[in-house]
């Protein structure tokens, strides 16, 4: 891979796309977001932190910053000009652009997951899933692309268009230089990730996590899905769960902007994703607000689970 000269770890992400042979629409949508994520990086930085005063359609203040980011990505998907559709944590309906393009994608992003940790200084991340045409209404398994930004002490953006899961570094010229290639997961156990609160789990939830204690895995938990999912996939171990709660049977995160992108590349990297008895990818969609209960990470893990939920 890559000219004489220029070892694999000076290849940009523009030019880890051209050789991946991605199309040059989707090449274009993923760089536009790259590009977008150094002004995420700015107002994080030093934005305000101040409520916006608004809301988004799951009634939770908007954080200003969650506004901000949404604008910035907006704006950068609008001008595009490869983008017809797209949905927003932040927004409560379908925005379309003008698309003239015969190849348009259509994309579903949370601007800025877990923003409520920013004014506590934990990782927060931007997190994409990018569907060829107009449809943003597909089930997960046909995404185009997925991909995360992750806001931590580095900054690292992971993609996979299919082949494989890739992750960059920014520079100090704020360019992603390729970091690794091919992540993958594949060892068992290590660390376990419970969201949600632990005395609304359900019995077979209850005792998955148990067994996990007794084997002496470690609790790993930020209270941020994508340095928390961004742990599992670099390490190549460990299971993420938002599970069905007590009066609360679809748990939390949502499905066209959090769960799809983030279960796509777990599975790309070897991994497997779960609302508990079936493929989180093979879920066909309602509406832009679905959430499901979600256990994500080695595949041995996510089986344990569903083998314990299948006995509740
Ligand atoms: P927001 O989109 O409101 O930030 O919620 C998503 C999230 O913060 C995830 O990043 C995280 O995995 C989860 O909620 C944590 O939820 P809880 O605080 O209930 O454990």
């Amino acid at each position: 891979m890559g000219a004489p000269g220029t070892t694999k770890f000076q290849i940009d992400l523009r030019r880890h796309l051209r050789e991946r042979k991605v199309e040059r629409r989707l090449r274009e949508v993923i760089c536009e977001i790259a590009e977008a994520s150094k002004y995420i990086i700015n107002s994080i930085r030093t934005g305000d932190l101040g409520v916006a005063g608004t809301s988004n359609l799951y009634g939770e203040e908007q954080l200003a910053l969650d506004v901000l980011s949404d604008r910035i990505l907006q704006k950068r998907l609008k001008n595009s000009g490869v983008v017809s559709n797209v949905v927003s944590e932040e927004n409560n309906e379908i925005i379309n652009f003008e698309c003239t393009n015969k190849v348009c994608y259509s994309v579903a992003y949370d601007p800025l997951d877990g923003s409520s940790l920013v004014d506590v200084n934990l990782a927060v991340g931007t997190i994409i899933s990018i569907y060829e045409g107009d449809n943003i209404l597909q089930c997960g398994r046909n995404q185009a692309a997925a991909m995360y930004i992750l806001y931590g002490p580095r900054t690292t953006l992971v993609y996979s268009t299919g082949d494989g899961v890739h992750e960059f570094g920014m520079n100090q010229l704020m360019e992603y230089t390729l970091v690794k290639e091919n992540v993958t997961i594949d060892k068992v156990g290590g660390i376990y990730s419970p969201g949600g609160q632990r005395n609304l789990y359900t019995s077979g939830t209850e005792a998955f996590v148990r067994s996990l204690e007794e084997k002496g895995h470690k609790l790993r938990y930020s209270g941020g899905f994508v340095p928390d999912i961004n742990q599992i996939l670099m390490k190549g171990r460990g299971i993420f769960m938002y599970p069905h709660l007590q009066g609360r049977p679809d748990g939390k995160l949502r499905l066209l902007y959090e769960l799809n992108p983030m279960a796509f590349l777990i599975e790309q990297a070897g991994g497997a994703a779960s609302t508990g008895s079936k493929p989180i990818l093979d879920i066909d969609p309602e509406g832009i607000d679905d959430c499901s209960p979600v256990f994500i990470g080695c595949r041995e893990d996510v089986a344990l689970a569903e083998s314990f939920i299948a006995q509740e």
